[in-house]
């Protein structure tokens, strides 16, 4: 087991809640990392997610390169298809959108990046991800093509969390997507972290603290922050 998910799990038995911080390279100006990083630097984030659902070739590396040049925080890949894969991170969310009827998102970009993870030092996290109704059509929505479960329907957001754990997913990422007008409701969170015990992600459309804590009261191991943070990186000082 490799020291990423090591300490996650570790959180997640002292009830250590952690945060990351998601960048899309897409969004964000190269030139600008070193003043980012440092307010990520003093911000409560424990990680830093790298990815979007469209990013031009080669930007998420630049991008890797750049961070690491002025942060130690983990980061972890959050791609959204092959092209993402970067030796340069420490480690990968291995994702399978299990919500979704997409054979490219269940294993065919997966069969794509099998010789690259091969010979990369990445540490490779299976991860159940699960798309729920945020309120907007989200990107990755429109890029996998899939429809997200329906919020009212915690069920089948449980069973799919289950049948991720029961297939060896290491981690289930519960997702309204990003830009999300409606974050998962934290019924769902609770009875989606009450069914499984693997530790539980959650992240689309969180934007207020009082949000980032509902979420972890309800189950959350870690929460993630995009749009909030991309918005306004001030955000943690608030
Ligand atoms: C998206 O969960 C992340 O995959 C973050 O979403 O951009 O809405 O914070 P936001």
């Amino acid at each position: 087991m490799g020291t990423i998910y090591q300490h996650i799990l570790k959180a997640k038995t002292n009830n250590d809640k952690l945060l990351a911080i998601l960048l899309d390279p897409d969004k964000l100006n190269i030139e600008n990392i070193e003043q980012l990083s440092s307010k990520i630097n003093s911000s409560p984030a424990t990680h830093i997610f790298v990815g979007g659902s469209i990013v031009a070739n080669g930007a998420t590396e630049q991008l890797v390169i750049e961070l690491k040049k002025h942060t130690s925080l983990p980061i972890i890949l959050f791609p959204g298809n092959t092209n993402q894969v970067t030796n340069k991170a420490d480690g990968i969310l291995f994702l399978s959108l299990l919500s979704g009827r997409n054979p490219e998102y269940l294993i065919e970009q997966h069969v794509k990046a099998a010789p690259l993870l091969q010979k990369s030092d990445l540490e490779i996290i299976p991860t159940g991800y699960i798309l729920i109704e945020g309120g907007v059509e989200t990107a990755v929505q429109k890029v996998s093509n899939t429809l997200p479960i329906p919020q009212k329907n915690s069920d089948l957001a449980v069973h799919t969390a289950l049948a991720g754990q029961y297939t060896g997913k290491q981690l289930i990422y519960l997702e309204a997507g990003s830009g999300a007008t409606e974050s998962v409701e934290i019924e769902t969170v609770k009875a989606v972290a009450n069914a499984i015990n693997i530790p539980l992600i959650v992240g689309g459309g969180i934007r207020s603290k009082n949000k980032i804590e509902a979420a972890y009261q309800a189950g959350a191991d870690l929460v993630v922050i995009g749009t909030a943070f991309e918005n306004d990186s001030d955000f943690f000082k608030k």
